[in-house]
């Protein structure tokens, strides 16, 4: 497992930008590791031996992902290491289950009985129980701050906090999306499109997310050739795009993947990384996918408000989760700042 591949950690809301500033850590890794490149050597021979490690600070101990990550560090060594350990996942085929846990060396200890239940601690064979390492020497503080987990503030966008917060923030810092142009005018990723339709007002083109790797799960985005920031600014005069969209971009979906539309999650991201809109397309099986609550809205849902209510978007409160608190700031600072503090206060979970 290399460095860049571990980014199950990041607060989803920073992975894209994460992303975008891979290159300059990376850099940064380059750079502090030309200063260190004989310490880099040499390390490798203390990992022969893990009493060498001294942990001085769990940075994440994720019960879901079975995942510890702790900063410490190795004897004789200066700076901070980072160590990652990972439960491995279980064998695929059936044959191979038998073998690593259905034999006689698998010890195996009673912890309770109840009716038809029955609970066991397993211990199988010293190669079916490993864990993968992923050791980070010299960690940079930005190392650290990946395997750290956020601190997340939860806002609840009314139409005014919008125009006052988040549009000026949006005009004044957004990530640059020239990305999402290069896609559109067929200067990127060419090879990664699966549809596109040219059309200025109703068309997009449907391109494989960054986090698609393989062809196991799917995860494209449909990009919108409009200039539309989020969902925010969505109305009727959009529903044709977004029928075309969901129609359409299904439609490829079958064609390319044999996959059915009741098969896959569609949806936006309020607030996105990148403020052109664009619409996730998943499995529903992928995970890490930015799609809970207080993030995910379902392409049909939007459709669906917007032929109730044309101005939905415009009238609606959005909530969403920040996770960096200097994010959270300006809107803790405008809603602190109204005549009634109290109650505004109150709309935010803090
Ligand atoms: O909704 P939000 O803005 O968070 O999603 C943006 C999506 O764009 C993420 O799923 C990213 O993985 C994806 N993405 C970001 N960049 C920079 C690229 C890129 O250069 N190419 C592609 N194909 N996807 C990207």
């Amino acid at each position: 497992m290399a460095d860049g591949s571990v980014d199950v950690l990041v607060c989803e809301e920073y992975k894209s930008s994460l992303n975008d500033s891979q290159a300059s850590l990376d850099q940064n890794v380059n750079d502090n590791n030309e200063s260190t490149t004989n310490e880099n050597d040499t390390i490798h021979e203390l990992l022969n031996n893990l009493s060498n490690f001294t942990v001085k600070r769990i940075l994440r101990n994720d019960v879901t992902q079975k995942l510890l990550a702790v900063e410490g560090t190795f004897k004789g060594y200066k700076q901070p290491a980072l160590v990652v350990l990972e439960k491995k996942g279980f064998p695929k085929e059936e044959l191979s289950v038998n073998e690593a846990f259905f034999n006689d060396e698998t010890i195996v200890k009673k912890i309770y009985r109840n009716d038809i239940y029955r609970g066991y601690d397993l211990f199988p064979e010293k190669e079916h129980n490993g864990l993968a390492a992923t050791i980070i020497y010299p960690a940079t503080p930005k190392h650290i701050e990946k395997f750290t987990p956020p601190t997340f503030y939860l806002v609840e966008e009314t139409p005014e906090v919008y125009e006052n917060v988040t549009l000026p923030i949006i005009n004044s810092q957004q990530l640059s999306l020239q990305w999402v142009d290069n896609i559109l005018e067929g200067k990127a990723e060419t090879d990664r499109v699966i549809f596109n339709d040219p059309d200025k007002k109703t068309g997009f083109v449907l391109v494989k997310d960054l986090k698609m790797k393989d062809e196991k799960s799917l995860y494209l985005i449909a990009l919108v050739r409009q200039k539309i920031k989020s969902i925010r600014d969505l109305n009727e005069s959009h529903l044709p795009l977004l029928t075309n969209i969901k129609e359409a971009g299904t439609k490829a979906i079958k064609e390319t993947y044999n996959i059915s539309e009741n098969q896959l999650k569609i949806f936006f991201h309020y607030q996105p990384s990148y403020y052109q809109l664009h619409v996730h397309f998943i499995t529903l099986d992928v995970e890490n996918a930015g799609s809970f609550v207080e993030r995910a809205h379902l392409l049909s849902t939007v459709i669906s408000n917007i032929q109730m209510v044309p101005d939905y978007y415009q009238k609606t409160t959005l909530t969403f989760r920040l996770c960096k608190y200097l994010a959270f700031k300006p809107y803790e600072d405008y809603l602190n700042g109204r005549e009634d503090p109290p109650t505004k206060r109150a709309r935010l979970s803090l």
